[in-house]
Parts: C-alpha cells; structure tokens; sequence
C-alpha cells in the first residue's frame, strides 16, 4: 500500500504509467505540474508518440496559497472525485472524465483539458462564449435539482449531507467570503490605494446584517449539493465547449452561492474591462455581451429548473402548490443576487483575489474597477432581501461602473 505523500513529477509518471490501457507500454511520457491554483499539486501527463494525455490532481495537507501553517482535510480530494462522477451522470459532457481515485494519495486522475482555456483567462482575452449561457444553466439546473429535496429521495439526501460534509473548505468560504472583509484581518488582501473603501465596509452595519444573514444560509441552508467554488477559474471553455473542474469545495448549501459565483466573476471580469479593452465601442460591446450572459443564464437556469421540478419533482406539497414554485424562484433569486456581492467583495478586499482586475498594470484604472466593484458588490448584498428580477442586479452593474 502506498502512504500518503506529495509526489513528485517522477512518481507521478510512474503511477500513470500503471494506469490500466491508458497509454502504450513503454510510451515516452513526460510530466509538467501545472497547480497554479490555491490548494493542491496538478501533474499534466503526455505521450507525444500517441498524443494522448491526463491530469493527475494531487491534494495537498494545507493550503498552498498560505502554507503548512493551514492544514486541510485531504478529504476533499474524495468529495472532488465523488462529487465530478455525480456532475457526470447529471449533467453529461459538462465536466472531464474521471479515469481513477487513489484514496491513499488523495488523487484524482482525469481527462485532460488542454484543448480548452481556463474561462477568466478567456474573458480577459475577450472571447466570446456563445454556448456558454446554454451549458452553465443545465449544469446548475441539473446538479442542483437533483440534489435537492425537490429532485432526489429524501431519505437518501440525508445521507449525502452526511457523506459530503466538508468542515476545512466551508470554513475557508465562512472566513474569507462571509467574515473577513468585513473585520480587520490577517487574511485579508486590501489594496492600499482603497483602505477608505474597506474602511467603510467594516463600518457599515447594515451591510453587516446582510451579510449575516447570507452568512448563515451558507452555514445552515442544506438545499442542494453544491459545486461550492464556482468561479470562471474553475471552468474550461472554447466557444463550443464548457466543462467545469475543480468541485473540492462541494457540500450541501443554498442553490444560490454557485449561481452567484457565475455572476460575481462576469461582473469582475465586467469591472476589469476598463482597461482590457481600450477602445470604448468595443468595450461597451463586450460588456453588453456580459451582462446579456448573465441574464441568459438566470432566465434558463429558471426555465430549465421549473421544467424539471414539473416533470421529475417527488416533492406531493411542493408539486401541487404551483405559487410555492414562483415563491422557491424568487427567493432564489434574491440568494443569488446577495451571494453574488459577497463573492465580488472578497475578490477585491479578501485573501485571494482575481487577474482580471489584480493584473490590470495601470493603477489609476486597477482602482476604478476595484471601486467599482466594491460598490456593486455592497449595493447588491443591500438590495438583495427585496429584489424582484434579475434586470435589478444588471442596472446596478450599469450604473456603478459608467
Ligand atoms: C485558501 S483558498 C482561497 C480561495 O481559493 C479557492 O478557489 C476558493 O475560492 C477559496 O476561497
Ligand atoms: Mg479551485
């Protein structure tokens, strides 16, 4: 039995190598970590002979991004692997394959992506994503749905909260997301040029309440199975393709933490724009294009969600109380429009932040979106308890960053 240890690109190899008819006997392999993410080791394994390749993602015992001063559960390594074989039965083609799990070495070996590009680099290159609208709203329709009360055996639900209980990772998100901006902390990550700004978001008590009560959603809302860290860094895409990795952050919570984190990075990525796009037709367009996806996304995530929920729900109340449905979608609106701020604010103010505004070179123009996002960020979390459609969480982008 092999013990716990992180590898090294030498071991790797060795271990792809034995993977069962996946690359010819004696093919000349080599091995790149790529892990540029947070938390964990990434081997990209390839034989140039056949072209065929793998990813090999190695959890680590603590957080890369602070150090071994902040150890992690190398739980999350099954969760990820449990968690992406679920994604792939509900919402099929939308995330890459997984080929095996070593429960011994907290590794998760499976299909290589390279043919696709991480979505906030793609953004900031601005590509278009056509299909993108259609694939993210199946994916959280479907993943969501059937992991919730409305969509799955009741019982059974009970005991996926139980086999997906995620202590270290939800603490990261109740620490980074739902508590340290708003305190001083030695986690956070404020831009000096903006310590007003974060001054004030300590200050601001009613914005407190809000996010407590977000807050404790997150804490307590077992709704659905969720993705957990659903950021345009953990998305794959080309214009005809969209795959979504990374799923360590799974557990049971409120359906609109994922859907805001799609919304939070198109708005960051919205924020950035200013300077990755000089010129100013060009910019309003893809701009237009932003906030057009995300109003496609709500509107068939919505669509997609009743549809399922009237054709598959085992829920007999929730089934034959149709003003229940558009109460359930409201309030998930509302979450999502609320989790979207906070995910923006921790992206500006917290401990890890985003390049599509943190590589902008240009400080004047680095501080405006970082301002600009902030105010999004807090008008959303204000509003959110009375919002009505998603057009409001639009206007308010509009409005603060013309
Ligand atoms: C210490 S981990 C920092 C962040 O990286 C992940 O992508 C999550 O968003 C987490 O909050
Ligand atoms: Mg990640």
């Amino acid at each position: 039995m092999t013990t716990y240890h992180a590898l090294n690109e030498q071991e790797a190899t060795e271990i792809a190598r034995g993977i069962e008819g996946f690359f010819p006997a004696g093919a000349p392999l080599a091995c790149r970590e790529i892990g540029d993410g947070n938390l964990n080791l990434v081997f990209h394994i390839t034989d140039s002979a056949s072209g065929k390749s793998l990813i090999m993602k190695q959890a680590l015992p603590y957080a890369k991004v602070v150090g071994e001063s902040w150890p992690l559960s190398l739980d999350r390594a099954r969760i990820e692997s449990e968690k992406l074989i679920l994604e792939g039965t509900m919402a099929p083609g939308l995330v890459p394959v997984v080929y095996k799990y070593d429960p011994e070495l907290s590794l998760t070996v499976m299909e290589d992506l390279s043919d696709h590009v991480i979505m906030r680099q793609g953004l900031i290159n601005g590509t278009r994503y056509p299909l993108f609208a259609d694939h993210i709203s199946t994916f959280m329709a479907n993943t969501l749905f059937y992991t919730s009360d409305l969509g799955m055996n009741q019982q059974d639900k009970k005991l996926q909260v139980k086999n997906f209980i995620n202590p270290d990772l939800c603490k990261i998100t109740e620490d980074l997301i739902f508590d340290d901006p708003y305190t001083v902390s030695a986690n956070n990550n404020v831009p000096p040029a903006i310590e007003d700004a974060a001054e004030a978001l300590r200050n601001d008590t009613q914005l407190h309440l809000e996010v407590a009560i977000l807050r404790d959603k997150f804490l307590t809302n077992a709704q659905a199975l969720l993705h957990g860290d659903l950021h345009t860094g953990s998305i794959f895409a080309t214009p005809a393709s969209t795959k979504v990795i990374d799923p360590e952050f799974a557990y049971f919570g409120p359906m609109g933490f994922d859907v805001g984190a799609v919304f939070a990075n198109l708005i960051l990525n919205y924020a950035g724009q200013q300077y990755w796009i000089s010129d100013d037709a060009a910019r309003k367009d893809f701009r237009r294009y932003l906030l057009d996806t995300i109003e496609d996304v709500w509107n068939q995530f919505d669509r997609k969600f009743r549809v399922l929920w009237n054709e598959y729900g085992i829920d007999r109340l929730a089934n034959a109380t149709p003003a229940y449905q558009d109460f359930y979608m409201k309030r998930l609106l509302q979450d999502t429009i609320g989790f979207t701020g906070c995910k923006i604010i921790r992206r500006i103010v917290g401990l890890a932040h985003v390049a599509d505004i943190d590589k902008i070179p240009n400080d004047d123009i680095r501080e405006h979106a970082q301002r600009g996002a902030l105010t999004i960020g807090t008008e959303l979390i204000r509003r959110h308890r009375n919002a009505q459609s998603i057009q409001e969480l639009i206007d308010i982008t509009e409005t603060a960053m013309q």
